[in-house]
């Protein structure tokens, strides 16, 4: 296959028109198409409208046709927030949450995000890019496309710029694509324990050069968090961040209120992320400045924490971004019908709103919403066809993959069907 495709008779076309992220109401309007078609030429988006309009006078031997009859087809789901390139696991942890101590406790004793750092310092580039690998593979399944991943479990220069460079390699071999951020302030590490600001300095004078030099990363994120990093501390490494061109992101107000999401709006963040202890000021406050908040739902079921407060941040104006989140330790899933039916089970938002999160708001919090996110001409042509009529299906059918079929710029890359094939062995 060459990169020119047509996909037509779709019950659904699901276009999430748009070039930016789409505020408050606006959320609710997927703009769908009837029996819709797109045409793809060489990878990019050339016509979307009703098959009979975009199918008129073509060349059949210039494309592969793909009929949609019976289908939904949607964007390439983007997943702007993962932690997918790390060493070793933590199974233990979660049997340890189970019998109730926390998340921030375990971290106290020197587990949890250190015990990923620890792994990870000892994990050489081609076990990193393997099971890296392998977890696109699996994210392609269910949809995504377009991936934000971030460093932080090395914390320290070598290992840090040894993730990115993993993602980029990934990026580069890999049909999902990868958009790296660099997460060096994920933790201060043991050995500045106690000298947060010193940490701060060493990243800001001895990392980042590097990595904004070297064009490693798009985004710089610190978990802004009680016990990990203050206000004034994330202040002064995004500051210098952004003066470095980095796009700007921060994990805000997930187990304590301490003004993350006060701190994005002032700083012109472009997405801030987590947000279930988030202040009515605080979502005002990103709303007026255009913040993307992305939610991460899978994350609060798996710490069994109260879910961020989605339908009142959309109902406030802010454009809302859906994530999985994925990482060893918090969340360890990279399901997107699960992050789907927990957002409009308990964010009480509409499945219309969550599809729109997913796609052409997820990429605007990925800074790709020029790009992808979205059925609209110029774009890149990245689609997913689902086995049944409609998106509906997506939260309905709780917990499970709907999606047949992934094309990333024109190609099929994913066919469950042909899975399916092979598996049915009895
Ligand atoms: O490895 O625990 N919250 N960072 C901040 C995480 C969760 C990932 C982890
Ligand atoms: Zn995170």
């Amino acid at each position: 296959m060459n990169g020119n495709l047509i996909v037509k008779n779709a019950a659904q076309l699901v276009t999430c028109s748009g070039f930016a992220a789409r505020q408050g109401a606006a959320m609710n309007d997927l703009a769908i198409i009837e029996n819709g078609a797109v045409k793809i030429e060489n990878g990019r988006i050339t016509a979307v409208g009703p098959t009979p309009e975009v199918t008129a006078g073509i060349d059949p031997d210039a494309f592969t046709v793909i009929d949609a009859s019976g289908k939904a087809v949607l964007p390439g789901f983007v997943d702007s927030h993962t932690h997918f390139v790390f060493g070793g696991y933590r199974a233990e942890e979660f049997s340890w949450r189970l019998r109730g101590d926390s998340y921030m406790d375990i971290m106290a004793r020197g587990g949890g995000i250190f015990s990923t750092v620890e792994a990870t310092r000892k994990t050489g580039r081609e076990e990193l890019a393997a099971t890296g690998r392998a977890r696109l593979d699996s994210m392609l399944a269910f949809g995504v496309t377009t991936v934000e991943g971030k460093s932080g479990y090395g914390l320290d220069r070598e290992t840090e710029i040894r993730q990115l460079e993993v993602m980029a390699e990934l990026d580069r071999g890999h049909p999902v694509d990868v958009v790296p951020t660099f997460l060096g302030a994920h933790a201060v590490p043991p050995e500045y324990q106690g000298r947060p600001d010193a940490f701060i300095d060493f990243i800001i004078t001895e990392v980042l050069p590097e990595v904004s030099e070297r064009g490693l990363a798009e985004f710089c994120d610190i978990f802004c968090e009680d016990k990990v990093f203050s206000v004034a501390q994330s202040r002064r490494l995004l500051t210098a961040a952004a003066e470095r061109g980095l796009g700007i992101t921060l994990h805000a107000d997930e187990i304590v209120r301490i003004g993350g999401a006060e701190l994005a709006a002032e700083l012109g963040a472009v997405s801030a992320d987590h947000l279930l202890q988030a202040s009515n000021e605080g979502i005002a406050a990103m709303a007026a400045a255009g913040v993307v908040a992305t939610l991460l739902p899978t994350t609060a079921f798996s710490l069994k924490e109260p879910y961020a407060r989605g339908r009142h941040m959309i109902d406030a104006g802010c454009a809302v971004a859906l994530a999985t989140d994925l990482n060893p330790g918090s969340c360890f899933s990279e399901s997107i019908p699960l992050v789907v039916a927990l957002a409009c089970l308990y964010m009480n938002l509409t499945p219309e709103e969550a599809i729109c999160a997913l796609t052409l708001n997820g990429a605007a919090a990925a800074g790709r919403a020029d790009r992808v996110g979205s059925i609209d001409c110029g774009k890149q042509g990245d689609l997913v066809i689902l086995e049944f009529p409609s998106y509906r299906f997506i939260p309905y059918h709780m917990g499970v993959n709907t999606v047949e079929r992934v094309i990333k710029n024109g190609r099929l890359v994913y066919d469950r069907r042909e899975k399916e094939d092979h598996a049915a062995i009895y």
